[in-house]
């Protein structure tokens, strides 16, 4: 109930390739190499935002993709971006990758690229140098970060009810938000946790009803404690009490016992207290059962409500929604302060440069052939980059295995020139033949 997954395939955009072209100047019989560069493909971008409560949304929006970068062209002209893609989540949403968390978003607006565009190629400008005046090799654009992004949302109610079972608690959910729990007249009716928003002037709160609790709920009694983990991340507690009990002073204190014996944070969070079913009772009876409470209370607000004549609610939930403002903006400040003040957007980045210089050669052996697999961050994705169908591609390929040692380590390792060599899933031989 309170956890909502959804899995989505993210692809980010493809790098644009990069051109091969020479330039055309009167007189002379060939120019210069002038081929411009690929744009970078889309990111895909992940924007918290308040406001969303669910993750619902990805259920039927399988896909999310960047667009990918245009190609260079003659004339150093260089191709556009391909444009990212943001998509909303909701501020409380976990996104994983085979089962690692890559990004926790926890604040409103915050912003992660969670699959980067592919660079854009190389064009053959790059390439010329003093052996190579008139070079006929370009980059592809790579392919854009993709995967099956795991997205879970914790939910961060606002607000957890609390209270003795049968006090009132869905039933005030009931009528304040737009969830329909089920309501009855007996002890634990609510078995698992029930979820609504309320609308309150000018914003909305995320209420969050749980089982009763009652004496010794800390130690395993009634449905335990076990919901009490729902209330714990939520900002403010509204503890309802039946206005019918005989001791409401003491109803307050039990629960507040069982909250504190849970944990300290819990006895700390702010509260909003309300007798509850108070429509057939008199004023002077309910003042009384108010005074009860202000004896034991602290400086928490006391108020009267009825559910069932929608008697009462609007003050509650306005005391709510200040408590849950003034909480959410001291968290806020705490955010900020213990980040400092980092601009721009992130990027997840799984590979940190150790992993992507390193490389390895893996040597296998069939009846039919031998092949030299070569693996690595680096290596792979310069291949990804390579014409394989031209010969100035491939040999720029072969300049950067001699470059990183891949092709010493390959002799070293028995390979000869007509070897196979495959890095990714592209095969050629380790010397042109
Ligand atoms: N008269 C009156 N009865 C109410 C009011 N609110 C709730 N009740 C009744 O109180 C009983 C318990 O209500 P629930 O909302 O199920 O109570 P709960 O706190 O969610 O109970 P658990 O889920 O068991 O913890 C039901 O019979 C409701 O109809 C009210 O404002 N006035
Ligand atoms: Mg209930």
């Amino acid at each position: 109930m309170f956890v909502d997954t959804a899995k989505v395939f993210v692809q980010a955009g493809r790098g644009g390739d990069g051109a091969v072209s020479f330039r055309h100047e009167i007189y002379v019989d060939k120019g210069g190499p002038d081929g411009g560069d690929g744009g970078k493909g889309g990111d895909v971008i992940f924007m918290a935002v308040e406001g969303l409560n669910t993750l619902i949304d990805f259920r039927y929006k399988a896909e999310l993709k960047g667009k990918p970068g245009q190609s260079g062209a003659k004339r150093d002209r260089h191709g556009k971006s391909g444009e990212a893609l943001r998509v909303k989540v909701p501020v409380g949403t976990v996104v994983k990758r085979d089962g690692e968390i890559i990004a926790d978003f926890t604040q409103d607006g915050q912003e992660l690229v969670v699959a980067r565009g592919g660079d854009g190629g190389f064009g053959n400008a790059h390439f010329k140098s003093s052996v190579r005046q008139a070079p006929r090799v370009a980059e592809k654009g790579e392919p854009g970060d993709e995967f099956e992004a795991e997205l879970e949302l914790k939910l961060l109610a606002d607000v957890g009810l609390v209270g003795f079972p049968n006090a009132g608690k869905s039933t005030f959910l009931s009528v304040v938000s737009n969830a329909r729990p089920e309501i009855a007249d007996y002890a634990f009716t609510t078995l698992t946790p029930n979820l609504g928003v309320a609308d309150i002037d000018d914003g909305s709160l995320l209420i969050a009803d749980i089982p009763g609790l009652i004496e010794g709920a800390s130690e395993g009694k009634g449905l335990g404690d076990t919901f009490l983990r729902h209330v714990e991340r939520t900002a403010v507690i509204l503890h309802l009490i039946d206005a019918y009990a005989d001791d409401v002073a003491g109803a307050y204190k039990t629960i507040r016992h069982e909250l504190a014996a849970y944990s300290d944070d819990l006895a700390r969070r702010p509260e909003v207290i309300a007798l509850t079913k108070i429509e057939g009772l008199d004023d002077e009876l309910v003042a009384m059962q108010v005074d009860a409470l202000r004896g034991v209370a602290g400086d928490a607000e006391i108020f009267a409500l009825s559910s069932q004549a929608h008697q009462g609610l609007i003050p509650v939930l306005r005391a709510l929604r200040t408590r849950v403002v003034e909480v959410r903006e001291a968290e806020a400040v705490a955010a900020n302060t213990e980040d400092g003040n980092e601009g721009g957007v992130a990027v997840i980045s799984l590979n940190d440069t150790q992993k992507a210089l390193a490389w390895k050669i893996q040597k296998i052996e069939n009846d039919e052939r031998t092949v030299f697999v070569v693996k690595g961050h680096k290596i792979e994705k310069f291949a990804r980059r390579t014409h394989f169908d031209t010969y100035e591609g491939l040999n720029r390929l072969r300049d950067i295995m001699k470059k990183m040692g891949i092709t010493h380590a390959l002799i070293r390792d028995g390979a000869e020139g007509d070897s196979i060599i495959r890095i990714g899933l592209d095969e050629f031989t380790l010397v042109e033949q």
